[in-house]
Order: C-alpha cells, then sequence, then structure tokens
C-alpha cells in the first residue's frame, strides 16, 4: 500500500506512534509518507520506502495567522496525486483529520484514517471552538482509532458520534542494549533513581512529581530525573531551589535517548490529570521499570496495579510516595514487578500484533479485507 502519515513533529505520543508505525509498515514493504511541519525526532536513520515531506504554511500580510491546516490538506493532496496514496493516516485529529478529509475531496478515492490519541478529544477537543470540526472529522473518516478503551469511551460521550471506533494501543519495541554508564553519574554512592518524562504541560502535574520525591527522599537516598521541557519547567526548577533539594533533582531537557534514561532507572512517575494511554509508562515498563501513576483515563489498561507498579487517586503524593518507599526498601519486590512490567509491555503491547491491526484496517477501509 501507500500510505501518507499526518503527525506533529514535537515531543510527544502522537508524533512518536506515528513514526514508528510508518516505520514499521515500510519495513513490511509499504510506501509511506509522512508530513509534518518538521522532521519527527523518532524518525532517524535512512531507510527504503520511507520518505519526508515537510509541511510550511505560507505567510503574508494579510493573514493574523498563516494558515497551517490548508498547507497541511494542499501537501496532502499533492502527495497523494504525485506518490499515488491510497491512504491518510491522521495522528491527533486536530488539523491532521480535518486537513485530510479537504486531502480527501481533492483526490477521488483517497481514503482517511483518523487515530485519536488524548487531548484531541479531552481537552482540546472538547472545546466549543474545535468541537463542531472534531465531531465532523469523527464522523466522515473513512477509519478512526482511538489508543484506548477509555478514549474511545470518552469520544462517544463528548461527541455523540454513531459510528465504530477501533481501540488499537500504543506499542514498544523490545529495548535496544543501552549502556547503564549514567547510574554512575545520575545517582552516586548507590542512591535510586526516580525518573519522570513529559512535555510539562499542566495536565501531567509534574509539582506532583516533585512532592512525591520530597516525601521520599525523607526515607530513603534517591534522586530524580526530569526528562522533557515545557511550560510548567520554570516552577518546577524554582521549587527545587526554593526547598533546598535542586542539587538532587537532574533536569535533562527534551532527550532523544529515553532508553538510557530509562536503563538507569528504579521507578517511574507519572501522576497527570488524565491520560489516554501513557505511552511514556509502557516505555518505562519495557525497561523492567515498575510505574506509580494515577488512576485515571487509560493508565489502568495499561498498569496493573499491584502488578507492574501501583496506581494512586490523582494528586495522592502521600500514597504515590509511600509506595515509591516500600519498592525502594524491597528490591525482590522491585525486580518482581519490573520484570511482570515487561512482560506485559512487550507481551500485550508488542509491536507487531499492533501494527497488524493498522494493516488490517486500512485493507478494510480500501475494501480489500
Ligand atoms: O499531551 C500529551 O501528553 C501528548 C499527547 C500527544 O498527542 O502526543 O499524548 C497523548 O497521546 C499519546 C500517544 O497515543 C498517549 O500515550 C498519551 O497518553 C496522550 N496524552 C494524554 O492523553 C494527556
Amino acid at each position: 500500500m501507500r500510505i501518507g502519515i499526518s503527525c506533529y513533529s514535537t515531543f510527544g505520543g502522537s508524533g512518536v506512534v506515528a513514526t514508528e508505525v510508518g516505520k514499521a509498515l515500510a519495513a513490511r514493504g509499504h510506501e509511506v509518507h509522512i508530513l509534518s511541519p518538521s522532521v519527527p525526532p523518532r524518525l532517524v536513520g535512512f531507510e527504503d520506502r520511507i520518505n519526508f515531506h515537510e509541511v510550511r504554511a505560507t505567510t503574508y500580510p494579510l493573514f493574523e495567522d498563516a494558515p497551517y491546516s490548508i498547507a497541511l490538506g494542499s501537501k496532502m493532496a499533492d502527495v497523494a496525486e504525485h506518490h499515488g496514496l491510497e491512504i491518510i493516516h491522521a495522528h491527533y485529529a486536530i488539523p491532521h483529520a480535518m486537513a485530510a478529509l479537504l486531502a480527501r475531496m481533492a483526490i477521488p478515492g483517497l481514503k482517511v484514517v483518523t487515530t485519536l490519541h488524548g487531548t484531541d478529544i479531552t481537552v482540546v477537543g472538547s472545546d466549543p471552538s474545535y468541537l463542531p470540526m472534531v465531531k465532523m472529522a469523527i464522523r466522515e473518516s473513512d477509519g478512526v482509532t482511538a489508543v484506548s478503551e477509555y478514549l474511545r469511551d470518552e469520544t462517544y460521550r463528548t461527541f455523540g458520534v454513531d459510528r465504530d471506533i477501533d481501540v488499537i494501543g500504543n506499542f514498544v519495541e523490545p529495548p535496544g542494549q543501552e549502556s547503564p554508564d549514567c547510574r554512575a553519574w545520575l545517582a552516586p554512592r548507590a542512591t535510586s533513581v526516580l525518573t519522570h518524562i513529559s512535555n510539562f504541560r499542566p495536565v501531567k502535574r509534574v509539582m506532583d512529581v516533585l512532592k512525591v520525591f520530597e516525601l521520599v527522599r525523607r526515607e530513603v537516598p534517591v534522586r530524580l530525573v526530569m526528562v522533557g521541557d515545557g511550560p510548567d519547567r520554570v516552577e518546577a526548577e524554582a521549587y527545587c531551589r526554593d526547598r533546598g533539594f535542586a542539587s538532587e533533582v537532574r533536569f535533562t531537557g527534551k532527550q532523544l535517548d529515553i532508553g538510557t534514561v530509562l536503563a538507569c532507572s528504579d521507578l517511574f512517575l507519572l501522576p497527570s490529570a488524565t491520560e489516554s494511554f501513557g505511552l511514556a509508562a509502557l516505555e518505562a515498563m519495557g525497561h523492567r521499570v515498575p510505574v506509580i501513576a494515577s488512576r485515571v483515563g487509560g493508565l489502568p489498561e495499561v498498569v496493573r496495579h499491584g502488578v507492574d507498579g501501583y496506581l494512586e487517586a490523582m494528586g495522592d503524593v502521600e500514597a504515590m510516595a509511600a509506595d515509591a518507599v516500600k519498592l525502594l526498601r524491597d528490591d525482590d519486590l522491585r525486580r518482581t514487578m519490573g520484570n511482570a512490567a515487561r512482560e506485559r509491555a512487550l507481551g500485550t503491547f508488542a509491536e507487531g500484533p499492533i501494527v497488524d491491526r493498522y494493516e488490517a484496517l486500512y485493507r478494510r477501509v480500501l475494501g480489500q479485507g
């Protein structure tokens, strides 16, 4: 098949999933064209059958903002026409699904598959300034997927659409051979390492990560690694300085090599306000790192409480800290949970069967399945 994949190139789960699906499809012999404002972080290496198209919205003095959605729709139509695309797979509804529907109007026969990732439904999509168009995009796409049952149900509840939505979860590949050298400088003198990875947006509740750490450090020697960047980083760094533990927290900024960080981590913290799936948690699990997270959204579909880690009420930093202390004091329990987490991540959320499901969906919308 010839497939166009549209996604954001910022660090974030939807761009990661889109790129990894594209790479997996290309490895299976399909021709893949990725359309994005810049090269997505996971699109590294030079591989056969995978092509990148940069989308740029030209400005003009009359425009208050450059119309990115129109530029994206035009690029999709152009690539579809000249490379014979059969499908556009839009990752994150806004604006990729709407742009794909415009391209479908321009290129008869082109099919549109939309994958809903989370905030495109739960935060941004339900905002009245976007809701009617998100609803239309869900209704009019030839195929729609959601990354968890929670997100599918939220979509039905919020938009009241009457159509099938396939649940196809996120996936991980078995980790490579990361060298765990970083433990020597991240956690000198046999201290443990807590890790958080996110885009530091309010929905991630990074201040809760720090509050958990603050409680844990009173009980056990520990360091915290904060990977990523975003609007709440400044406040988070200031908090560490004000509370006198800045030297124990490492803010790495955005990192491509999260595998090495996870290979040096003992526990992963994800106390989000909402999370449709929690790809970062799944990646930690793939590295045998137990997860302590909030019991929200799709996280219970990924992390089994008491098996792969612990789920606590959102904002309950005391319970999360108690879980962390328990696990850091009990190497056997931590190892048992880490092994269970890895088995689940690489079993239930293995790449192969999940890419099979996307492939089957493409064939279905093309009338081949
Ligand atoms: O807001 C974010 O966390 C980024 C967002 C994205 O679109 O990149 O992540 C969402 O999609 C990921 C991949 O499907 C999911 O694993 C995340 O849980 C989801 N984020 C939220 O629902 C907050």
